[in-house]
């Protein structure tokens, strides 16, 4: 094959004095930072549906990136982004990658041909990832894009749609465990309504839970053993997606029993949908034991849709990254770039350079992460705030052990509290800037 990105080189670490623009400033795969290296930490994957197949099409315009491969036909096309992965991959030393079914290979006349489409792909990405030493993060099943989906997948007032869609993720699954995948994602596509006033939602919910049963369990059976994810977003496609953010997925998990058999995968984009923070979508999937996989990406806060950014804010990437390192790091997940290049910028080498500028953002991230824990002034300042628990009523609280009269009695004692110390919120901003920033 081909070369297919000829203006792309090997892209290595320089440093941050280098001025190429083809290089990691911060991202040094083989540094150790506690304990691990950085490629370890940060676990970077490619989405091989923004990557590899999204031309920039929207709804004003058509496509801007040529992504034809020089391909003469849809299997060819097919088969030639699975050699032009693989390039891209190892140029800027991405080690893992995700996929829908539907990005690998074309849908056909009937499932059946899609399947053999599928097998037939999947065998060349399974050669090629062991001549290029490249893993799979998780796979997926899209069950949103085709007219079938119209009214959802698994919540589709329509039972033949429900059975196409488990007939999908069971293949997708398949395919999973045949490239040796850590994890596996449900994200609800279009699992949600746009209005009640044609919606049984006991009855949808009912049967999403089921789907997911379904299939997780079939999983299983066929000796999958990495991760299952659901990974939130709040709309878009349908005004109310069910699966709208940590919180609700969580409560709904918990009330079908299939909190023991789901992480979460959290994206910064979709936790800003839902009028969230990255960080607090993340803290409430570490607190609740369902920290997993995160896809990396940032929107715009002007705008109101999943814009799918590369990520380059560093504040949010430290923030992030010190909930990973709090969580323990990484297990099968990992940092998936849930991103694509704005529209105008729509070169390949706009393309090595959005993905160099996110890598370097989360390696950034990481080192500062690691400064504030090495820092210790803000874990600390955490644990001061909550002391009072640590001793006397406060003790007896936390420890569950109080009485209402007992509390009752001490607050009477107390007359009125005399001490709330304050939060000192703009002191911590700045420790966080001179700590981020400070030379
Ligand atoms: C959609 C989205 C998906 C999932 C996988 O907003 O994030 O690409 O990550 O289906
Ligand atoms: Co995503």
């Amino acid at each position: 094959m081909n070369e297919f990105y000829p203006t792309v080189p090997n892209v290595s670490y320089e440093g941050t004095k280098t001025d190429n623009p083809m290089a990691f400033r911060f991202y040094n795969p083989d540094e150790i930072i506690v304990g691990k290296t950085m490629r370890e930490h940060l676990k970077f994957a490619m989405a091989y549906w923004h990557t590899m197949c999204a031309d920039g099409t929207d709804m004003f315009g058509r496509g801007t990136f040529c992504k034809t491969y020089g391909a003469s036909d849809p299997m060819d096309l097919a088969r030639r982004k699975v050699y032009a992965a693989m390039e891209l991959m190892d140029k800027l030393q991405l080690d893992y990658f995700c996929f829908h079914d539907a990005d690998i290979a074309p849908e056909a006349e009937t499932l059946g041909e899609t399947n053999k489409r599928l097998d037939e792909i999947s065998d060349l990405l399974a050669e090629q990832m062991k001549a290029h030493n490249k893993k799979l993060l998780w796979g997926t099943a899209n069950c949103f894009n085709h007219p079938r989906f119209m009214h959802g997948a698994g919540t589709a007032p329509n039972a033949d749609v429900f059975a196409f869609a488990a007939a999908k993720i069971k293949k997708a699954i398949e395919l999973t465990v045949k490239l040796g995948g850590n994890g596996y994602v449900f994200w609800g596509g279009r699992e949600g309504y746009e209005t009640l006033l044609n919606t049984d939602m006991a009855q949808e919910l009912d049967h999403m839970a089921y789907l997911l049963s379904l299939t997780t369990e079939y999983g299983r059976q066929i000796g999958f053993k990495g991760d299952y994810y659901i990974e939130p977003k709040p709309k878009e496609p349908t005004k109310h997606q069910y699966d709208f953010d940590a919180a609700t997925v969580l409560g709904f998990l918990r009330t079908y029993g299939l909190d023991k058999s789901f992480k979460l995968n959290i994206e910064a984009n979709h936790a800003t949908l839902a009028g969230h923070t990255f960080q607090h979508e993340l803290r409430v999937a570490r607190i609740n034991n369902a920290f997993g996989s995160i896809d990396a990406n940032q929107g715009d806060l002007l705008l109101g849709w999943d814009t799918d950014q590369f990520p380059t804010n560093a504040y949010d990437t430290t923030l992030c990254m010190l909930e990973v390192l709090e969580a323990g790091g990484f297990t099968n997940g990992g940092l998936n770039f849930d991103a694509k290049t704005r529209r105008g910028s729509n070169t390949p080498e706009d393309l090595a350079l959005s993905f160099i500028a996110g890598m370097d953002c989360f390696a950034l991230g990481l080192r500062v992460a690691q400064k504030i824990r090495e820092d210790g002034r803000l874990a600390q300042f955490v644990r001061d705030r909550y002391s009072s628990y640590e001793s006397g009523i406060g003790k007896r609280i936390a420890q569950k052990q109080a009485t209402i009269k007992e509390l009752e009695d001490y607050a009477i004692s107390l007359g009125e509290v005399t001490t709330n110390i304050s939060g000192r919120q703009e002191y911590l901003e700045n420790l966080m800037n001179s700590i981020m920033f400070g030379c």
